[in-house]
């Protein structure tokens, strides 16, 4: 047995084989076809922490793991914090829940993520369903909203190969321009390009009647909600041209047509409105419950399973947690010093933490920040299994390899359960048979989730009445401000802070400085320098800093979504300042 599931945080959960000492793609799976991204190919060259350290010298293991131990008695009854973050997808990565819930830690709630955007769907669908791969094949007309397929979803691209494509970004992405219509909304404004949308696809009399009489409520509400703006506005809102939506809503009708939504529409306060009025627009159309149709959002990937690690009663959102009111904070798979918003409130809270603990795999800001220093081990040492949020597909991460770096988090829980006298967790396996029960089913030699159906929603919603539940109304506090609006997306070459970042910011022509100077950065939350990149890619009112980027979080708000509990990185503007040599 050599195959493996890749464990990071990204869309394709792809097929892994490990052979004489290589990760290569399965080229039976349906979706990873053969190949990885240049993240997975280049896992195993990346450094890795070897050995943990406290206060800045090297310990082994076993001194690290007494250290800890004696750490948390310690600071027993006073504050503490568990903190994971998304490193590894794997589902025993939640195992030191299991201890830190008994021990009485807080633990993070909310998102850093897709929270905001989830909460929309979760409104007027019920449950976030994944849309499988074989009705996106099935579609025609393909819709990409706010998601970088060819960068952060790069296994969907011979899915859409040879469809109709209507791109809805602010950047001219390489996938717009293989677009039969770009819409280059002005950020933040997919809300009302949504409506303007539905409006027209009511003046045009092209919804679908039988849908919204039998599977949807409150639809003459939404009509009433879409009326209540005059066409101009909007039009003047979203920064395109009516002509081009008017085009893309032809080309949609009648057809199948998928929408994938990702993460760029929903950064921001409103970001749950976005999403439902997306899933409006969709549901007016009649776009779910039939082949080759439906809207694809990043899925409940937990959705069928059993959460077999309790959560903690007390729980702090964690794009706005304070480290500084800890005694001790153990952060997991995570590095909150780069990748939380506000980062200069972030550092100056983790440096006044008494007692910081960094379990990871790399070096990174908060490694360095850290007390103690624990290395993990890597997903082909130990045992797990992931789900995935872009795919129906459940990849099992087996142990393949044995290493005598670092520790597991499932060791390193049954050590603390021992020292603390608390029950230890049940044996890897029949722990992960536990979470999975009965909701897997295998097609094609490929485990599946049997509760996202493969037409999802088409025995009806999960909401009361199993209706869809049309919006009709939405709240919204806009970040009025002077500045350029800011794009943090995801690059190639890095998943988030993990492997080869960026350090660059990214300008549109007009900006009136050349490549390679230096710029600073300032919004209202902090600033940070920048070397200049050139992109004829950007609308004229845009900068955009990828994620990982070091510096990027000093200009995001650490401030939550109206709904949802996430970060809303874009929801701030940024003023250049030349910085001279
Ligand atoms: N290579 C790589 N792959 C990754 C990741 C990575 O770091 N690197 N990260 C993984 C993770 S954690 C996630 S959550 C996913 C996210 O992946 P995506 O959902 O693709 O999210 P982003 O890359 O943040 O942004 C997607 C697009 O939204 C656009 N955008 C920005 N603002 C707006 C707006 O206001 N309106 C509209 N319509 N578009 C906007 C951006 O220009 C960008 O093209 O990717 C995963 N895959
Ligand atoms: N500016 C800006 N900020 C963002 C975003 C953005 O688009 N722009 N995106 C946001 C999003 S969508 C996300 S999901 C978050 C992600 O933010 P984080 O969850 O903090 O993810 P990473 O920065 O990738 O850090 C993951 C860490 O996990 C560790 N790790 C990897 N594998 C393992 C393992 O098996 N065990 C343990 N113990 N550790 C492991 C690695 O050492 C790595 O440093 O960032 C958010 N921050
Ligand atoms: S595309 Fe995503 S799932 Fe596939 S190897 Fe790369 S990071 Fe892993
Ligand atoms: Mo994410």
């Amino acid at each position: 047995m050599n195959k493996t599931t890749c464990p990071l945080d990204c869309y394709d959960a792809c097929s892994v084989l490990f052979e004489e000492g290589k990760l290569k793609g399965d080229k039976a799976h349906p979706v990873t076809k053969g190949y990885l991204c240049p993240n997975l190919n280049h896992y195993l060259s990346e450094p890795r922490i070897l050995k943990p350290r406290f206060k800045g010298q090297e310990i082994e293991m076993d001194e690290a793991m007494d250290i800890l131990s004696k750490l948390l008695h310690e600071a027993q009854g006073l504050n503490t914090l568990y903190f994971k973050g998304e490193g590894n997808f794997g589902k025993l990565q939640n195992a030191p829940a299991h201890f830190f819930s008994q021990y009485g830690a807080d633990f993070t709630k909310g998102s850093l993520c897709d929270g905001a955007g989830e909460a929309g769907v979760v409104e007027g669908r019920g449950e976030s369903l994944v849309l499988p791969h074989e009705q996106i094949a099935k579609s025609n007309i393909v819709v990409v909203w706010g998601r970088n397929i060819s960068v952060s979803n790069s296994h969907f691209m011979d899915l859409i190969k040879n469809k109709i494509l209507i791109v809805i970004d602010p950047v001219k992405t390489d996938l717009a321009k293989k677009a039969a219509v770009h819409l280059q909304v002005k950020p933040r404004e997919d809300l009302f390009l949504a409506l303007l949308m539905a409006r027209f696809v009511y003046i045009e009399q092209i919804e679908n009647y039988d849908f919204i009489d039998n599977f949807t409520a409150d639809f003459d509400y939404f009509v009433e909600f879409i009326r209540s703006f005059p066409v101009k506005e909007l039009v003047e809102r979203v920064g395109v041209e009516l002509e081009d939506v008017l085009t893309a809503l032809m080309l949609m009708d009648k057809e199948k047509v998928v929408f994938l939504v990702g993460v760029g529409v929903q950064k921001y306060a409103h970001g749950s409105s976005v999403l439902r009025a997306i899933d409006s627009l969709a549901a007016m159309m009649g776009l779910f419950g039939k082949e080759g149709c439906g809207v694809s959002y990043l899925g409940n990937s937990s959705l069928g399973f059993k959460n077999i690690f309790p959560e903690s009663k007390k729980r702090v959102p964690k794009a706005t947690v304070d480290f500084a009111k800890y005694d001790l904070a153990f952060i997991q798979g995570s590095n909150p010093a780069n990748q939380l918003p506000n980062s200069a409130r972030v550092i100056d809270g983790l440096l006044k933490c008494k007692l910081s603990v960094y379990f990871g795999l790399y070096e990174n800001e908060t490694s360095r920040l850290a007390d103690l220093v624990i290395p993990a081990k890597n997903f082909l040492e130990k045992e797990d299994i992931r789900f995935s949020y872009g795919t129906d597909f459940i990849g099992r991460m087996p142990k393949l390899i044995e290493s005598g770096i670092g520790i597991s988090e499932t060791e390193l829980t049954n050590r603390l359960c021992k020292d603390f006298g608390y029950d230890t967790l049940p044996g890897e396996r029949e722990m992960i048979e536990e979470i999975v029960g009965n909701n897997v089913y295998e097609k094609e030699g490929y485990l599946r989730n049997a509760e996202y159906q493969q037409i999802p929603y088409s025995e009806g919603f999960y909401t009361d009445d199993e209706k869809f539940q049309f919006m009709d109304e939405y709240d919204d506090e806009v970040c009025e401000g002077e500045g350029l609006f800011l794009i943090t997306c995801k690059q190639r070459h890095s998943l988030n802070s993990q492997f080869k970042r960026d350090t660059h910011i990214y300008l549109p022509p007009v900006c009136g400085l050349k490549e390679g100077d230096s710029v600073r950065a300032v919004s209202p939350y902090g600033a940070a320098e920048f070397t200049v990149k050139i992109d004829e890619n950007l609308r004229e009112d845009c900068v955009k800093i990828y994620s990982g980027t070091p510096g990027v979080n000093y200009l995001t708000p650490d401030e939550l979504s109206l709904e949802g509990e996430s970060a809303i990185y874009q929801e701030t503007r940024v003023v250049l300042e030349r910085v001279d040599a």
